[in-house]
């Protein structure tokens, strides 16, 4: 008898026939003296497969793999009704917990391929290769995840400049926006001659990764740009910006890595400064006096904040963003990976800082790329985007010394580990030599 709250563990032992073999279903079943109206709080039950010396069995679960790893964990349940065939030709269904199993006494190959339940994809293969020898049993799990479907937000169609919908000035103006249409969203808004903008995103979808761009009155001049920002709790993009002139200007939210469909929500807002701040802001500061960031505190991030999910590290993770930048030095050679799933999360990105003096060319070089297309951009020490990019080179000669960031991002939208989805990165830097005038003497 257990009370209220306790818990314990009931250990059955169970006696089979020597000539049985094949699968078992052993069904536990509780009772209380409270009713407890969720059955499966009550009763649970196991597989039990009894082998033989002449037979093998080859077993296991289709399963919704929520976090796209490719293994079955606690809390993952099963997907019935799905088609496993062995061989091309015995076919099997799973059970209403995913489960399926086949007997054999054909030692050696056998191929096993699951059939797709519609609106799934999967996150491991399709195929399985099984060498089988007798008296054993092989288990083989397939992981799917749910397709999903969303339709577009109230803005579009506003995908490119000439479809740009106004936004007003001030927090009454925030706008609820996806891309569950397509990756790109264009925006105008007013702005008078000194007036100091902060343009926010909260990119609070899963599967959401700003990044922001903003435009001249024509549309054609970049501004400003950011993929996050200083402080940010996730992946959102924020620009501070000074308008030098009245008039209407470009805003342009892009999805990293091209990413569209579900969760892939954000807000955007733009909060004038109050002209009393002017003092600290000129030309363009993005920290108040006690070095803090303006903007975002005025309003309460939404919930769950975009995840990037790291499959198999490479050795440099996490540098997800230029907060957690790792290193990179002149001659080296890195290899990294994009190991987090885009259909589930937000893609990987890799984040690089480094130390230059002014008047050096720095190169940085993509040597090998393996089933993805990389996207190179260089970031200031404060994480705003020089709009300086490349996709497999970056030769770029320094304006100032300082410390920058290499940002590595996907433009096709795999993933895996380093030997399946990912790149070989080289630094390099060239210091010309310095002329020093001899001093002559007479
Ligand atoms: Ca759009
Ligand atoms: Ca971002
Ligand atoms: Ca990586
Ligand atoms: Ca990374």
């Amino acid at each position: 008898m257990l009370s209220s709250g306790e818990h314990g563990v009931i250990v059955y032992t169970v006696l089979v026939n020597p000539d049985v073999s094949g699968p078992l279903v052993n069904l536990a079943r509780i009772s209380s003296t409270t009713a407890d109206p969720a059955l499966g709080n009550n009763q649970d039950f196991e597989h039990t497969l009894i082998g033989s010396p002449n037979l093998a069995t080859i077993y296991g679960w289709v399963y919704e793999d929520m976090n796209g790893n490719g293994i079955k964990d606690p809390g993952e349940s099963g997907i019935p009704d799905v088609i496993i065939t062995m061989d091309g030709i015995t076919t099997t269904t799973t059970a209403v917990d995913g489960w399926y199993y086949f007997i054999t006494d054909v030692v050696g190959d056998h191929i096993l391929v699951e059939s797709d339940p519609v609106g799934y994809f999967s996150t491991t293969p399709n195929e399985v290769q099984v060498v089988v020898s007798l008296g054993n049993s092989y288990r083989v799990d397939y992981g799917d995840f749910a397709l999903c479907t969303c339709p577009p937000d109230n803005f579009e169609n506003d995908d490119s400049q000439v479809e740009a919908k106004p936004i007003q000035v001030g927090l009454w103006g925030l706008q609820e926006y996806t891309f569950c249409d397509d990756s790109s969203d264009w925006i105008t808004f007013i702005a008078k001659t000194g007036g100091v903008y902060t343009i926010t995103t909260d990119s609070y979808g899963q599967r959401a990764d700003t990044f922001l761009a903003l435009y001249d009155t024509s549309g054609d001049t970049l501004l400003a740009a950011n993929d996050d920002y200083q402080g940010a709790p996730d992946y959102s993009s924020q620009i501070v910006w000074q308008a030098p002139v009245s008039g209407v200007y470009y805003i342009h939210m892009t999805n990293r890595a091209g990413l569209t469909c579900c969760q892939t929500n954000y807000q955007l807002w733009i909060v004038e400064q109050p002209p009393i701040n002017l003092r600290y802001f000129l030309p363009i500061i993005n920290k108040d006096n006690q070095n803090k960031f303006y903007g975002i505190n005025n309003l309460p991030l939404a919930n769950p904040d975009g995840v990037i999910y790291h499959l198999c590290p490479d050795t440099y993770e996490v540098d997800d963003t230029w907060e957690q930048a790792g290193v990179i030095v002149p001659g080296e050679l890195q290899l990294h990976s994009f190991d987090s799933n885009p259909l589930i999360y937000s893609a990987d990105k890799d984040v690089l800082g480094f130390d230059v003096s002014a008047y050096d060319v720095v190169t940085f070089t993509v040597v090998t790329v393996t089933n993805t297309q990389t996207l190179l951009e260089l970031f200031d020490e404060n994480g705003n985007a020089l709009d300086i990019t490349g996709t497999t080179q970056i030769v770029w000669r320094v304006p100032d010394a300082g410390h920058y960031y290499l940002s590595v991002s996907p433009v096709a939208q795999t993933f895996g580990c380093s030997d399946v989805v990912g790149y070989q990165l080289r630094m390099e830097r060239y210091v010309p030599p310095r002329i020093y005038l001899p001093i002559i003497v007479r």
